[in-house]
């Protein structure tokens, strides 16, 4: 008998509703009303100027080191966009624009970038998980929490994003699976931004879509232009309705770019071409979304000049803030990996710099051991 084969087809359609003139397919635009515009297009610039804030203080030595997400703005605000508070959010490292959007303060995401423990205490009322910087090891995390909420009959939903380099995870798979077979009230997606550090798209995968995945995992999957904020806010909801109507997990690719650096410790000029990146900047998602908002009458100049000063303030006081909590404690280095049960070789090495430490202090010139 003559075996069957089934070859999946490796097409891409792709879910956009602005072009990159900003102008909307009439049929497809979510019409969000005037405030909720507004809101959105704020979060994006306070995204964005926080990012360029952040990359300036690490270069200065005030920051540690910072992972931008410039050019996935929209990617991250319209993901966040139809959550409630009461749903929840597992996100990836590059997802402050998202964090803030749901509560996190800006002096909070800076001690927690800047290496504080205290970084991590989660806003009150806001059920996030802290962002994982071990990449795709937060989605099984974020899958048992959707799960949880079947078992304990809730109706909320669960939101989680991960990169493409992180879709190559066993995690990622394993929580795909999971979340299907016990049909999870779960969102995933998946930012892909072109690379994984210096590690492009087409050679960390043979497909040409993540979310060609998602049938063979059994649940719908979208491919969405992730630097379109109406169509980021369109896939997501749908999404996220279905998870809570019952109709369990769904896969998202979000198609983006990564415009920055991938960590201030990374120079991405090694790696990719200029062209590659002017490409990508003609269809940045804020300028495309602020075309769309100054043709409908939504923003006209003052209004954009406000928002900027008004985000640029609210910087500066979450700046002020930090610096006056940011306070090393250079005894402290060793203290949170275990802190229950600490290894004897770490034990050693601790009191060996706790020594030199009071040592240096104490202005007294060091022995070696
Ligand atoms: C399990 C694990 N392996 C390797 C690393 C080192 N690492 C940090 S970021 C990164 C690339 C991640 O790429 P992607 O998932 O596409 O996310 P992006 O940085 O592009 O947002 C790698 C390999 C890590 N943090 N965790
Ligand atoms: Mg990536």
């Amino acid at each position: 008998m003559p075996r069957k084969t089934i070859v999946p087809e490796n097409t891409v359609d792709e879910l956009s509703i602005l072009d990159e003139e900003g102008r909307a397919d009439a049929e497809l635009d979510p019409k969000m009303d005037r405030d909720s515009l507004l809101k959105v297009y704020q979060a994006m610039v306070k995204a964005r100027t926080l990012d360029d804030r952040m990359i300036t203080m690490q270069r200065q030595g005030q920051m540690g080191t910072f992972a931008p997400g410039r050019g996935q703005e929209a990617a991250q605000i319209g993901s966040v966009y139809s959550l409630r508070p009461t749903d929840w959010f597992a996100p990836s490292y590059r997802s402050f624009g998202a964090q803030m959007w749901r509560g996190w303060a800006i002096d909070q995401l800076m001690m927690l970038w800047d290496g504080y423990f205290e970084g991590f205490d989660l806003p009150e009322g806001i059920n996030d998980l802290p962002f994982s910087i071990v990449i795709g090891c937060h989605v099984p995390l974020a899958t048992g929490v959707a799960m949880a909420q079947t078992c304990q009959g809730t109706d909320s939903v669960v939101l989680t994003n991960f990169g493409d380099g992180a879709s190559s995870e066993g995690d990622v798979s394993e929580s795909l699976n999971f979340a299907a077979v016990h049909n999870a009230p779960i969102v995933f997606i998946c930012e892909n931004n072109g690379y994984a550090i210096s590690l492009p798209f087409e050679k960390q995968t043979k497909i040409k879509s993540i979310a060609h995945r998602a049938p063979a995992f059994g649940m719908p999957g979208m491919r969405v232009d992730g630097n379109d904020i109406l169509a980021m806010v369109s896939a997501t909801k749908e999404a996220i309705d279905r998870a809570r109507s019952g109709g369990g997990p769904t896969l998202i690719e979000a198609v983006t770019f990564r415009m920055e650096m991938h960590t201030t410790a990374d120079d991405p000029t090694v790696y990719r071409a200029d062209n590659e990146v002017a490409r990508w900047t003609a269809r940045d998602p804020i300028s495309r979304f602020e075309k769309y908002l100054l043709a409908s009458g939504v923003l006209d100049a003052s209004i954009k000049t406000r928002i900027a000063s008004d985000v640029d303030e609210e910087i500066r006081l979450g700046r002020e803030k930090f610096k006056q909590r940011a306070k090393p404690n250079a005894q402290e280095v060793f203290d949170y990996m275990y802190a229950a049960d600490m290894p004897p070789e770490l034990k050693a090495q601790k009191n060996e710099y706790l020594r030199k430490l009071a040592a240096r202090l104490a202005g007294k010139k060091l022995t070696p051991v």
